[in-house]
């Protein structure tokens, strides 16, 4: 019996060494140390033995388990590690390849025109203003000038949420608004911003578009002041050869008002069809701020005077990109915004 136990350890530990994965490891275990096994059914067999031979055959016995259960074991873990390392080697990452290219966003064209206009006017020393977009009538309108029933209120309708409060037409209620913050102190302000007004959407009209209004009030400002601005205006958004024109208009909060052309930045002002064969394309509207808007704000007329303009940011970028169709700016196409990456400057 002995012998016979010998001979399984080392049948057992042969096959335990020759394993090569651990589904042939399990069947050794239960080959040999299963309730089915040879070791088990020597075990069942010892009650045939003398009572001085047991103990010694017992003792014998499980040395034998333990030897081929610490093998098992030890040649298990050696497999576990190979398995960790292999799969390791496989799915191993090759840092030297060239990483996924990600998809970075880009400023919206008219944010872009908008961040250029205020980088210009920051530099001449003009502050931002902010004003809401649900408005007051009284500042959208009445403090403009434009009285209730006034008859001009009609180039401007807009959607009303009461009476009294509406969806601003345009970013020149800032205008009131900044005159009674800065109680009668000289000032320079710009003021970007969403306008909105019942207008039927076409290629070159939108419900809500964006102005960016200008405003300074002081001593001594003078029409020559405006023009002055609104050429470095054209300037820095068109190019150094831009001309400007301006032609007589009206708005009841400016007088003089005026609307500023400059000269076609395709054509040079020969004529063609982005100026409609005229050499010049109409960008903003301007003007001496009103002597009752000064006063009503809380400026001495006699004593103050100031310009302001008001553009259409959507003109301007549609100017500056060759954009068709003022709907592209809002309907999210990545496809359009996209193309705006390489004019960055
Ligand atoms: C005004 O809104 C005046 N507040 C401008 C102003 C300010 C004059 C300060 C004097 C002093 P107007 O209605 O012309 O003016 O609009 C100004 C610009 O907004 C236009 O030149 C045009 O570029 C743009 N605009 C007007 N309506 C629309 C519209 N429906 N869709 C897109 N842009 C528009």
């Amino acid at each position: 019996m002995e012998q016979q136990l010998k001979q399984l350890e080392l049948e057992a530990l042969a096959k335990i060494e020759a394993a090569s994965n651990l589904k042939e490891l399990n069947e050794v275990r239960v080959a040999y140390l299963g309730k089915k096994g040879p070791i088990t059914d020597l075990l069942k067999g010892m009650g045939k033995l003398s009572p001085e031979e047991r103990p010694k055959m017992g003792a014998l016995v499980n040395t034998v388990r333990e030897h081929v259960t610490e093998k098992l074991e030890t040649k298990v873990a050696h497999l576990e590690e190979q398995a960790v390392l292999e799969q390791l080697e496989k799915e191993a990452i090759d840092v030297t390849l060239p990483g996924r290219p990600v998809r970075v966003g880009n400023r919206h064209p008219l944010t872009r025109v908008v961040e250029e206009i205020e980088d210009l006017f920051l530099s001449m020393g003009y502050e931002i203003a902010e004003g809401p977009e649900v408005e007051k009538d009284y500042y959208n309108f009445e403090a403009l000038n434009l009285p209730k029933g006034h008859p001009a209120r009609d180039m401007q309708d807009t959607f009303y949420i009461t009476e009294e409060t509406l969806l601003r037409t345009h970013t020149s209620p800032v205008q009131a608004r900044t005159m009674i913050e800065k109680k009668g102190e000289p000032f320079r302000i710009i003021c970007p911003g969403k306008v909105f007004r019942r207008d039927n959407d076409d290629a070159t009209h939108s419900h809500q578009f964006m102005q960016v209004e200008g405003l300074v009030v002081g001593e001594n400002i003078r029409m020559s002041d405006l023009k002055g601005t609104l050429d470095i205006i054209a300037k820095k958004m068109f190019g150094a050869d831009r001309e400007i024109r301006l032609r007589p208009s009206f708005f009841p909060f400016t007088e003089p008002s005026v609307e500023m052309d400059i000269s076609c930045f395709k054509c040079g002002g020969s004529g063609c069809n982005v100026c409609k064969h005229t050499g010049w394309i109409e960008i903003l509207g301007a003007g001496m701020v009103h002597p009752n808007v000064l006063e009503m704000g809380g400026y001495d007329p006699k004593k103050y005077s100031g310009f302001a303009f008001g553009i259409g940011a959507e003109r301007i970028a549609m100017l500056k990109y060759g954009v068709e169709d003022i709907r592209h700016f809002y309907t999210n196409d990545t496809r359009f915004i996209s193309q705006f990456q390489r004019t960055e400057g």
